[in-house]
């Protein structure tokens, strides 16, 4: 292990041996992170090794693994977490250090701390390679949109502003209103830290858009509409979402029309965020009505595909369909191999820190759903999986406020709001 000192707080190092991470504490530090995927070589501990390590010996963990060509900037923020977050001093390492030291530069030049010369003069003085983070800036600098994302770690969703930057303008996809089954509550945490980054970039909302309607968060379309005055939208098969579940929330009284948007898309439809072209595709099989928003080379998958280390959505709800959402998959990965893939959600597998960005090349070259499978064993690896997950928790409550743009239910007389469910309606119950 060669240790590097970054900052007064920072330092980085090749992976450490179990013996030099017992050793860590004694020399003052308080965090360890991993900034390596699982697996690289069959001699390195790996995360669970580490974690149980860290624990055993009082420091504090995280799991952040990057490669050096698939950096995001939810690494970056993520690494600048557990630095910042952690009382004490920090280790971090990869196998060489090199990707601990990006995440480190790259943060600290997207927060202005430090200029691309000053990066080069800072490997110059600390021997340490700052290729990575240059070269990342640079393809960070030349890309539009930006895309901003939010996650939401109660329904490890991703909500995004999108924005475009000649022009100021943005839309917001996927916003989540927060509510806690257990007391009832509502609350706009989500939704307001959107409003506060669209106010402090000095941003003007024109779109506020949704995919699909979600089954395991409300929407925050009508709210934000309500404070930025943008439209709303959604794909137009929405009315078929609508129909169903009319049918089983026994509903007749439900606009089954799409009146509760302003804008209903349909698929190869055009649109623009600021001077930016954005195009609808249809991707059904999660449900009828899912759409991907292709937003110059930003593709705002949402549940169709997750990140490559975690496959993709399920296909069993109401009108969903395995063999559907492969065809919608395959059109998704006919997008330019460098399209930027937004996933809507992210299950934190082996607890690593939230990520959401991808890329088409990386989609098909690593995803085990997709790579090497055909669409048989794709259908069958669904219907598998699928047959072992619970329902979400907030499928009834979210759906019934979502096939109404995001509004929830009218007061009644007392000026009370309230949900309805149906018993014994859904397939899928899990009871252990
Ligand atoms: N435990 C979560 C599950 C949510 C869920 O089912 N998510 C859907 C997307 S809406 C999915 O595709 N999940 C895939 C998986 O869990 O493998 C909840 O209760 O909200
Ligand atoms: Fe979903």
């Amino acid at each position: 292990m060669h240790i590097t000192a970054i900052s007064e707080k920072l330092s980085v190092s090749s992976q450490p041996s179990m013996e030099d991470i017992r050793s860590l504490r004694g020399k003052g530090f308080t965090t360890l992170i991993n900034n390596r995927p699982n697996d690289e070589d069959p001699a390195q501990p790996g995360t669970l090794a580490e974690q149980r390590e860290a624990k055993h010996c009082d420091l504090s963990y995280a799991f952040i693994p990057v490669t050096t060509s698939t950096i995001t900037e939810a690494d970056v923020r993520a690494f600048q977490r557990a630095v910042n977050g952690s009382e004490g001093l920090v280790f971090a390492h990869c196998k060489t250090g090199t990707r601990s030291v990006s995440l480190y530069l790259i943060g600290e030049a997207l927060d202005g701390r430090m200029s691309a010369d000053e990066i080069v003069e800072f490997g110059r003085s600390r021997g340490v390679e700052t290729g990575v983070a240059a070269a990342w800036l640079k393809r960070h600098a030349a890309r539009r949109p930006q895309v901003k994302g939010f996650f939401d770690k109660r329904t490890w969703s991703v909500q995004y502003v999108v924005s475009d930057p000649a022009t100021r303008v943005c839309a917001v996809i996927d916003p989540v209103l927060d509510f806690d089954e257990k007391s009832g509550a509502t609350a706009t945490f989500n939704a307001d830290a959107i409003l506060d980054y669209v106010r402090d970039n000095g941003l003007t909302v024109e779109w506020i858009l949704d995919t699909h309607p979600h089954a395991d968060h409300f929407s925050a379309a009508q709210y934000l509409k309500e404070r930025t005055g943008a439209q709303t939208a959604i794909g137009e098969h929405v009315v078929d979402v609508q129909k169903l579940w009319s049918g089983i929330y026994n509903w007749p009284e439900l606009a089954t029309d799409g009146s509760q948007w302003d804008r209903l898309f349909a698929d190869g439809d055009a649109l623009k965020v600021g001077s930016i072209d954005a195009k609808v595709l249809f991707s059904p099989g999660h449900t009828l009505a899912s759409i991907t928003y292709v937003i110059g080379d930003a593709a705002f998958v949402h549940d169709t595909l997750f990140m490559p280390d975690s496959g993709t959505a399920r296909a069993d709800f109401p009108g969903g369909d395995a063999r559907v959402l492969w065809k919608s998959i395959q059109e998704i990965l006919s997008l330019p191999d460098e399209t930027r893939i937004f996933t809507g959600h992210d299950y934190q597998p082996d607890g690593r820190a939230p990520r959401w960005e991808s890329t088409v090349a990386e989609q098909k070259k690593s995803n085990p759903h997709l790579a090497g499978v055909s669409d048989e064993e794709f259908v069958a690896l669904r219907a598998r999986r699928d047959r072992t997950l619970p329902m979400p928790k907030l499928i009834l409550h979210a759906l019934q406020v979502n096939i109404c743009g995001g509004r929830l239910p009218e007061p009644e007389a007392n000026g009370r709001r309230y949900l309805k469910f149906p018993l014994d309606a859904l397939q899928g119950a899990v009871w252990e």
